[in-house]
């Protein structure tokens, strides 16, 4: 079975680690969010939050993520530093027993939504990726240069209307969205304050001279770096794909396509070179079929993000809850469980496959309690029950035909 896990963002969660345990959750996926990327993290501060979740009966299961500073992204003057700091850091992991690490490798924006409470038909509220109103940002509010020439007319004209409409309020909420509120619970770039878009759009220059291909080769050398050290020590790297998986505000996106992926774990072939195979993100493009690319990944995938999604207008999508949407979850799942009765049958030692309900719609009591974009109890505990459900069903059908 897949190992149910729940993020947790550690002591100032609402959702504590009591609450997990009831839930029936087994692993907990955390970061030291307090330390800033770049630096490394302190064995110290690791067996910390390690001991926290060992004195609820649970335990430090993945990492996410270990972020990669954008100076390794961009290779800044200081991205060896930063390289071998990651590379302490997973030493340090891998000391205190932890074998499993989620990262990504977007620039600037670790994901993005332009609506953050949209009311779903059953009067759930959940996310909306809506790219004209993305481009109205891009280039009504922000004010990028040359922003246009990276949109279709139609869009461009749709993008316009909408920024006609929206009052001085709303653009400053979507603004804010974007850079901020979506981002600073994670480890976002820039954080809040006055001048946070002139801050966000300077980031956005250091990718001026940085295109897909050269993007590639900065993740390959980080791989070159790190993974050898992860093999080492027997940790198991996993990239986080693109989201939404297409790119956004000139920046250059990597990890959006079964292609994109495969040529990332070409790039070093050791199986710590894995992928956290993320149904939501994957599923914002319609050309992505989800159940071919499980297939296709499932032999490096070692962590997995289970949620929906479902296409409101030809250019955008919302989030659609667990088991229905656009992915077949039924088949993405029996893949994976597969997967994990291949790996024993191979003698693997270490056939965990980690898997979270990735977000959740608000629902019930989760409109009386505060909670990250994304992340609401009822909603997500929804998603954990009913993936769990279905995963039950499979593998006792796996081994009644066995
Ligand atoms: C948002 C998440 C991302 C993801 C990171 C992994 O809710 O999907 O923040 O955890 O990109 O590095």
């Amino acid at each position: 079975m897949l190992e149910k896990t729940w993020r947790w963002f550690g002591q100032n969660d609402p959702v504590t680690l009591n609450d997990l345990k009831q839930m029936g959750v087994e692993g907990v996926v955390t970061s030291l969010h307090h330390i800033p990327p770049g630096e490394v993290w302190p064995v110290e501060e690791i067996r910390r939050v390690q001991q926290e979740t060992e004195k609820h009966g649970l335990y430090w299961s993945v990492v996410e993520s270990l972020p990669v500073a954008e100076g390794i992204k961009i290779r800044s003057k200081d991205s060896e530093r930063l390289t071998d700091n990651y590379r302490q850091s997973l030493r340090n992991l891998a000391a205190c027993g932890i074998d499993t690490v989620c990262y990504n490798f977007m620039p600037v924006l670790d994901w993005a939504r332009t609506h953050l409470q949209y009311k779903n038909k059953q009067g759930g509220e959940t996310m909306l990726f809506d790219f004209p109103t993305f481009a109205a940002f891009d280039i009504y509010i922000l004010g990028r240069e040359n922003a246009q020439a990276d949109y279709p007319d139609a869009m461009l004209q749709k993008a316009e209307q909408l920024a006609l409409k929206m009052t001085e309020t709303e653009k400053e909420t979507l603004a804010h969205n974007i850079i901020v509120v979506t981002q600073a619970f994670i480890h976002g770039s820039v954080s809040d304050g006055k001048d946070y878009r002139q801050r966000f759009l300077d980031y956005l220059k250091t990718y001026r001279d940085i295109g897909k291909e050269q993007l590639i080769q900065h993740l390959s050398l980080f791989l070159n770096n790190v993974i050898p050290v992860a093999e080492e020590t027997g940790i198991r790297m996993c990239i986080h794909p693109d989201d939404p998986p297409f790119p956004l505000l000139g920046l250059p996106r990597i990890a959006s396509t079964v292609d994109d992926l495969l040529h990332i774990l070409a790039q070093n072939r050791s199986l710590s070179n894995g992928i956290a195979f993320c149904t939501g993100s994957l599923s914002g493009r319609p050309d992505n079929d989800l159940t071919a690319m499980a297939q296709q990944l499932a032999d490096r995938t070692h962590f997995i993000h289970l949620r929906n999604t479902a296409r409101l207008t030809s250019d955008s999508f919302y989030e659609s809850g667990h088991l229905s949407g656009s992915v077949d979850m039924y088949a993405v799942v029996k893949i994976l469980l597969q997967e994990q009765i291949r790996r024993k049958k191979a003698g693997w030692n270490n056939f965990r496959m980690p898997f979270r309900p990735d977000h959740g719609i608000r629902i019930l009591d989760d409109f009386s309690r505060q909670s990250n974009p994304g992340y609401p109890l009822v909603g997500r505990l929804k998603g954990l029950a009913e993936i769990d459900g279905l995963q039950t069903a499979i593998s006792r059908q796996l081994q009644d035909s066995e």
